[in-house]
């Protein structure tokens, strides 16, 4: 693929109600995509960065320095044999791996697209349904929150995920529990705990929790053993896993049980596929993570969730949850029994070219 033009864009979205973690609450939010063109073809990605430096140092203000000044420089005019080679494009970058995702991905698009073949297929994905949970963020009452729960199980979500933090966390699953005894329930943390807490998830693991999202700090893996050594339910780690490397280390030393995988965090599909083989060949299952991203990001989320290891819901849920009307066509659905299918290669583009161009900001194209 001789890469012709790259083009950076930001968006800015609204979303249908904010989104409230132990980080703070996001409505309003800066949408980065990443438009590749060769060969007559075109392939999108997005970039998964938050507006501010607190699921990860990143923001889309670095992404947006870091792609123009030293990422794309380093792909506009080459020859890419495959979007696989590109980590050797941006070797000696360090981190920044959702900046580096974010053309990454829509070159897996763009490579996918020339072959003529659907994303998911030619990623090697088995799955042609994926089983669908919803993350909820932090809600004002205990009553809204059962409300919540209630509608998305009703729309057929087969996985609740509720969000904890220090204050809000053993009560809010009891009474999640008991109204909702049979329901598969897991908390996240985003990190907002230490080791000083252990006897925390020893009172929230009686209410049977499928498992703990990464409870500890954001750099640790350490005391993510000691706590699961702990305590009999499974940690899950995001935050921590950037790489296949951190992966096998996290389940050497015992860390974890499973793993959240998110292209963003990881950089890539490439990357995203290797934390996915070591999970596999040790037995521990991966689920795919969100960023509360546009279409463009979602469909990369379902297409990687058909990678055979995935064997648990993950958030990837329908646009409808998200966004009064999605920059993708048809938006991402769930159907009533909590499931997506996988879309065969669409002709054409399957970006709403108006409504993207209504909703930017700014945008910048480098061409040879
Ligand atoms: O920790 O999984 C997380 C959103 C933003 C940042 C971090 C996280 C999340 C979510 C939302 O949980 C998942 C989604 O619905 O996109
Ligand atoms: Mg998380």
């Amino acid at each position: 693929m001789y890469i012709k033009q790259i083009e950076i864009r930001e968006l800015r979205m609204r979303l249908l109600q904010p989104f409230e973690t132990s980080f703070g609450v996001t409505q309003e939010r800066r949408i980065v995509l990443v438009k590749a063109t060769a060969g007559g073809s075109t392939g999108y990605g997005e970039v998964t960065a938050g507006e501010g430096p607190y699921y990860s140092y990143e923001t889309c203000e670095t992404a947006w320095h870091v792609l123009r000044d030293f990422i794309i420089p380093r792909a506009i005019g080459k020859e890419i044999v495959r979007a696989a080679d590109f980590s050797g494009l941006v070797r000696g970058i360090r981190g920044h791996n959702m900046a580096k995702a974010g053309l990454e991905t829509a070159l897996w698009d763009l490579e996918a697209r020339l072959r003529t073949v659907a994303l998911w297929k030619f990623l090697g994905g088995t799955r042609k349904r994926i089983d669908c949970g919803v993350s909820i963020g932090i809600q004002p009452s205990i009553d809204t929150l059962l409300k919540k729960i209630d509608a998305e199980l009703q729309s057929g979500y087969r996985r609740i995920k509720i969000k904890i933090k220090p204050g809000l966390d053993v009560e809010v699953v009891r009474q999640v529990r008991a109204a909702f005894p049979k329901i598969l329930l897991m908390v996240d943390a985003n990190s907002s705990y230490t080791l000083a807490d252990v006897r925390l998830f020893k009172e929230m693991e009686m209410y049977n929790v499928m498992m703990f999202e990464q409870p500890l700090s954001h750099e640790d893996m350490l005391d993510h053993a000691e706590l699961q050594k702990e305590i009999d339910t499974p940690i899950c780690l995001d935050e921590s896993i950037h790489s296949a490397e951190d992966a096998r280390k996290a389940i050497r030393i015992g860390a974890c049980k499973i793993i959240n995988i998110k292209l963003g965090r990881v950089g890539g599909y490439a990357e995203a596929r290797a934390v996915h083989n070591v999970c596999r060949d040790n037995g521990i299952p991966v689920w795919c993570g969100g960023m509360l991203e546009s279409g463009v990001g979602r469909l990369h989320n379902v297409a990687l969730s058909s990678l055979e290891n995935f064997s648990l819901p993950g958030d990837v849920s329908a646009s409808a949850r998200y966004w009064v009307e999605d920059i993708v066509h048809p938006p991402v659905e769930v159907s009533a029994e909590g499931q997506i299918t996988q879309r065969d290669l669409t002709p054409g583009f399957y970006v709403k070219d108006d409504l993207i161009q209504r909703l930017t900001v700014r945008s910048e194209i480098f061409s040879v």
